[in-house]
């Protein structure tokens, strides 16, 4: 291992010498660990973040003019039988894509979770209406469906981040993976946290830099590197052995997402694109979620804290929002096109500016009270302008989408429960079931159904007697 004179002569080149100031204090491991951390750091790209987007205003490394984007063409809900007659035969092509083995869904589950103030991982958060499942059982379990269904379970790779691996894969092992055939867990890299008034690296202990996930968009690089400390074969280098070519993107904070919707694959794949993305029309301009548009002729995803007032604002002459079509995070994408992207195009970094603890000069452990740190972060959509072709698909948000993100209010438990509750609900009434409806259309009880019972209304049809009374919380399973 290098001296301390060495790491010190590279780390002050770059103003950072400040993380040695505990060195002395440290054992032979402390040491240790902290320089295989200084190790990882790439300090040139560091350097140039800092001049941009910490010491500079820039929102993205890559910021866009925005005065240029236009609404983006979507392939709009079916709305006539014409429509419904060629979705489903989307679906068709998309059900033999997944019997025929060549579909692999991945999950990212890295991140921290703050806003819900849950202790573990995301994914763990028993969120089930009834049976207070994991958002992780639910997940799996539509993909142990899937595979009755059509014969073949995609293999399943989960995103975790070094902070929540361990604790990720010893719950799948807990529960026998839910069932699951084929589930890998891969680890995303990692950016150091820097002061956002000076750019100085942030240490969280005497030999320990605080380091945090480097966002969802960490996905491609993780997934094209090689497991097992570099003795195993990497996720794509996995996904081609098992001929899994296309690849189905969710966040594990939306229970209600239509894993591996062979819909969606068929509309993909009939679009010959690269990258696909699910919209939702943004219930208001100030919904939290990116818009999909255009710039200068290519598709592009803008994030909500980045899009300006007056463009989140804007209505066309029926009164509808001019950028409309919010993303909800589900995406196809071909393993081709990752494997073209990896280790040729770096995504741009963008800032999150956070409370990050830290040491101070003199050794103190200090919890800042106001955001201190400034924190880089990829976004998987800024790969969309690089996809050859893309396709962009509406769904019904009240069928696919209602993530948890806050303990309480909007995006939280009881909005989430709700509207799982409301959805089993419908799915019951076009089964022929009755079920009561309070005056706003919402389900007045929990009504909960497993993914292994049935994954869809058309499932849930033949087990339904019609004209079944729904009177009270169920939990058909
Ligand atoms: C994300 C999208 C937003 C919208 C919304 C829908 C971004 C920047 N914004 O908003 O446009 O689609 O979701 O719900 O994505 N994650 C990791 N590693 C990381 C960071 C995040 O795996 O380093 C995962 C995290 O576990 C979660 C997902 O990515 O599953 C979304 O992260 P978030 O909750 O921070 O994103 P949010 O709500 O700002």
């Amino acid at each position: 291992m290098a001296s301390k004179q060495e790491w010190a002569a590279r780390l002050e080149k770059h103003g950072q010498g400040h993380l040695l100031r505990h060195w002395d204090g440290l054992d032979a491991d402390g040491r240790d660990a902290l320089a295989r951390e200084i190790d990882c750091i790439d300090f040139d790209r560091l350097a140039t973040l800092v001049a941009e987007l910490v010491k500079g205003e820039g929102g993205t490394t890559a910021e866009a003019d925005l005065d240029r984007i236009r609404p983006i063409d979507v392939a709009r809900m079916p709305r006539t039988d014409a429509e419904r007659a060629d979705r489903r035969r989307a679906a068709d092509a998309g059900e033999e894509a997944l019997a025929a083995g060549e579909v692999g869904v991945v999950l990212v589950a890295g991140g921290s979770g703050t806003r819900l103030g849950f202790d573990g991982p995301k994914g763990t958060f028993p969120i089930g209406p009834v049976s207070s499942a994991s958002l992780f059982q639910i997940h799996a379990e539509k993909l142990v469906a899937l595979g009755r269904r059509h014969g073949k379970q995609p293999p399943l790779y989960v995103m975790t981040s070094h902070e929540n691996h361990d604790a990720t894969v010893r719950f799948f092992a807990d529960h026998d993976r839910f069932g699951l055939d084929h589930v890998r867990f891969f680890v995303q890299g990692r950016m150091p946290a820097v002061d956002r008034a000076t750019g100085a690296i942030l240490l969280s202990g005497p030999g320990r830099i605080a380091m945090s996930p480097d966002g969802h968009g960490g996905t491609l690089a993780a997934l094209a590197a090689r497991g097992g400390d570099g003795r195993a074969p990497s996720c794509l280098d996995e996904m081609r052995e098992l001929g899994a070519r296309t690849l189905f993107y969710f966040q594990v904070d939306n229970p209600m997402v239509d894993v591996a919707d062979p819909t969606f694959i068929g509309l993909h794949r009939r679009g010959e694109a690269e990258l696909s993305l699910k919209v939702v029309e943004k219930r208001s301009p100030d919904e939290k979620v990116g818009v999909v548009v255009e710039l200068d002729g290519r598709p592009r995803v803008v994030e909500y804290s980045d899009l300006p007032r007056a463009l989140a604002e804007a209505r066309d002459h029926d009164g509808q929002l001019t950028y409309w079509a919010g993303s909800i995070a589900i995406h196809v994408l071909e393993r081709s096109f990752v494997e073209r992207l990896v280790g040729v195009h770096l995504l741009p970094f963008h800032r999150a500016v956070k409370k990050v603890p830290f040491l101070d000069a003199s050794g103190r452990l200090v919890e800042p009270a106001e955001p201190n740190a400034v924190k880089f972060e990829q976004f998987i959509f800024d790969a969309l302008p690089e996809a050859r072709s893309h396709v962009v698909v509406e769904t019904d948000r009240r069928v696919e989408f209602e993530p948890l993100k806050n303990a309480r209010g909007p995006d939280s438990p009881d909005t989430v429960r709700q509207s799982m509750s409301d959805l089993f609900g419908s799915w019951l009434e076009q089964a022929g079931a009755v079920v009561p409806r309070r005056p706003d259309g919402s389900v007045p009880f929990a009504i909960e159904i497993s993914p292994l019972y049935a994954r869809d209304a058309h499932e849930l049809k033949a087990k339904i007697e019609p004209g079944t009374v729904i009177e009270g919380p169920i939990h058909l399973r």
